[in-house]
């Protein structure tokens, strides 16, 4: 059944199918596509939306001699069918194949960097330098109608229409939803272009004077080109990308493999900058995610094929508590206002966007404008919610430092996925929020260690009018609730041994093992204290005081241990602490728990951990 799969070893073999082989074969990609993801989880809904362009890339260039670069990469499943790897039993899994492109699986592959928008300046970089060098080929970035919401494509579309003599070919696949529908005035101009009527009039037109025609490249570009214009003046609207300076073809229908492959050569042949713009559908061809009215499958769990179901029912995570408590504490307070880029239903602001329509924001996928834009509206009386996932925030480090800080703006930024978050490899890691918080003067910084302190410590966040703060938590399933033994000005103490003089300072869900790790310890005779600071950062003075009572202290943390929270109470105690964080590496991809553990960040790796602060605190003295 999957017989014409089972011969594409390399892209070239696609050179010789039928127009009805390619026909079954996008076929057997989809069925591929359902049966495989089905059982590892993934981006089902967005591969099957590209079958037939992948198809038609691989057709039109020549891979890897011309580069094809997929923006943020989550659509990149077809492209690895069409390129050798067709395995995807270990989809995501240690020792498996990437969820995005990975240069260490395929010379086919060149960005594995999964952060949205940036696919239009690689693709502007490395055609500039084959042009340098002297070297032929053309360069295509493929990128979303979503992550064309994002900055840096328009700072990328601005400096490439300055040449004209690059062959370079940005392709917006345009399937009108990021999640959920794209939003915007960009997005408008999109849809508007795609529902117009006399475009496609025209563009049928064009293309059947041209086949008549039968003329090559660039002279038939202008001609087609030229068509269009005629008509778009007396017709239809005006086309942004023109008046930037980019030629621009489309709407193409993206599931029209002929359609897609003649617009794509007319592109390759034109020589200069093109925007094709191909129109095509999120979870093409599988009526579950055609039916999904939230996300069309962006990414699902395990599935039942037939149904689309989950295998197992989502057990309740953190961001169901944030998704809950935002919403009583906008009840209550007025000014909340909530701030997505682009990720609404993933990062818990649904509810409250269902219960107060005006007071969420989507802003695309635009997280440095999402923070700078609070700024303003806490200037302006609101108290804004940025609710990212932890990894995402990078790019807004500067927004979150001279934006927001500088103006001591009462901005809550709340960060989903924080820490190890495995599957999706290390650009989605959320490991290094707190070093760049612990960078920004004047913010503050809770880490809730369940679903009662993550209610508290939002509640305290949003309390706060004096300043920003942030508040960072986990992928997944929530732990039970932990039990505080006592509470001081320096935190919870979830664990007190007897006249202990090891104090184990654990952030957020790294509590519930150091707890495990302290009973271990005691019985092995060592008596340990468990602290939860809350507010991790800045450090406040209690914490030290508290912790220069000890013989030695751990610290442990699920993000980097350079410049973050345990770094910054050794520089301030006097008293050894062994810092125990995640090491400054790319992490490669694998389930969160089996990373924490080969860390040391679990209950025996901090029991280890111990044991050795102690080991080098005695030989220190005897010395
Ligand atoms: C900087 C950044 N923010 C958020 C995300 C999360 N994210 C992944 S895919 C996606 C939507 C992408 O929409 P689009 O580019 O249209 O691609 P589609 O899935 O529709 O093919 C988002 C918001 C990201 N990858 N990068
Ligand atoms: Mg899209």
């Amino acid at each position: 059944m999957r017989s014409l799969l089972d011969r594409i070893q390399t892209p070239r073999d696609l050179d010789s199918l039928t127009a009805a082989e390619l026909v079954s074969l996008a076929e057997q990609i989809r069925a591929y596509l359902i049966e495989s993801v089905a059982k590892t989880g993934g981006h089902l809904g967005p591969n099957l939306g590209v079958v037939e362009l992948t198809l038609a890339l691989h057709r039109v260039f020549d891979s890897p001699r011309d580069t094809i670069i997929w923006d943020t990469g989550h659509q990149a499943y077809v492209h690895k069918l069409l390129t050798g790897r067709k395995d995807f039993t270990q989809l995501r899994q240690p020792g498996g194949l990437s969820g995005y492109p990975s240069r260490a699986e395929s010379a086919h592959d060149v960005v594995e960097n999964s952060h949205a928008s940036t696919a239009i300046s690689w693709a502007d970089g490395v055609s500039r330098e084959r042009r340098r060098r002297g070297q032929a080929g053309s360069v295509v970035a493929v990128i979303g109608d979503g992550a064309l919401t994002g900055g840096m494509a328009w700072e990328a579309l601005n400096d490439m229409a300055e040449d004209q003599d690059r062959s370079l070919v940005v392709v917006v696949n345009d399937n009108g939803r990021s999640y959920e529908p794209t939003v915007g005035g960009m997005a408008r101009h999109l849809a508007g272009l795609r529902t117009s009527e006399h475009y496609e009039r025209s563009l049928a037109w064009g293309k059947r004077k041209l086949l008549s025609l039968g003329e090559p490249g660039r002279a038939a570009f202008e001609a087609l080109h030229g068509l269009k214009a005629g008509i778009k003046d007396v017709l239809a609207p005006q086309v942004l990308f023109e008046e930037l300076g980019l030629k621009y073809l489309g709407p193409i229908d993206g599931h029209d493999l002929i359609a897609v492959e003649y617009n794509l050569e007319l592109a390759k042949s034109f020589g200069g900058p093109v925007i094709v713009h191909v129109i095509t559908e999120k979870g093409r061809g599988y009526v579950p995610a055609e039916e999904d009215v939230s996300d069309r499958f962006h990414a699902v769990g395990k599935i039942h094929p037939e149904t689309g179901l989950p295998v197992a029912p989502q057990r309740f995570g953190w961001t169901a508590v944030f998704a809950q408590e935002i919403v009583q504490l906008a009840e209550r307070n007025p000014d909340v206002v909530g701030i997505t880029a682009a990720m609404k239903a993933p990062v818990g602001l649904q509810p409250l966007a269902n219960r107060f329509p005006d007071r969420v924001v989507d802003v695309g996928i635009a997280e440095q404008h999402a923070l700078t834009s609070a700024a303003g509206m806490a200037f302006a009386g609101a108290h804004p919610v940025v609710a990212l996932y932890a990894t995402f925030l990078n790019r807004a480090f500067d927004q979150l430092l001279m934006d927001v800080a500088l103006h001591r703006a009462p901005v809550t930024v709340v960060l989903d996925r924080a820490g190890i978050t495995g599957d999706d490899g290390p650009s989605h890691n959320g490991m290094w929020d707190l070093s760049l918080a612990a960078m920004v003067p004047g913010l503050r910084v809770a880490v809730p260690r369940d679903g009662a302190t993550l209610r508290a410590e939002l509640d305290e966040a949003v309390g706060d009018s004096s300043g920003p703060t942030l508040l960072r938590y986990p992928k997944g399933a929530l732990p039970p609730d932990l039990a505080v033994a006592e509470t001081s000005a320096a935190g919870d103490y979830l664990y007190r041994g007897r006249e202990a003089d090891v104090l184990l300072v654990a952030l957020g869900p790294l509590a519930h093992y150091a707890v495990e790790a302290a009973q271990e310890l005691k019985s092995r005779g060592i008596e340990a204290d468990v602290l939860d600071p809350r507010w991790v950062l800045p450090v406040a003075p209690e914490l030290v005081e508290v912790a220069n009572s000890y013989r030695v202290v751990v610290s442990a943390e699920d993000g980097l241990e350079v410049g973050g929270v345990g770094s910054e109470l050794a520089r301030q105690t006097q008293v050894p602490v062994l810092v125990r964080g995640v090491p400054r590496e790319f992490q490669a991809q694998g389930k969160r728990e089996e990373i924490l553990a080969r860390l040391g960040l679990d209950s025996a790796g901090l029991v280890e951990a111990v044991e050795s602060a102690l080991l080098r605190s005695s030989i220190s003295r005897n010395i």
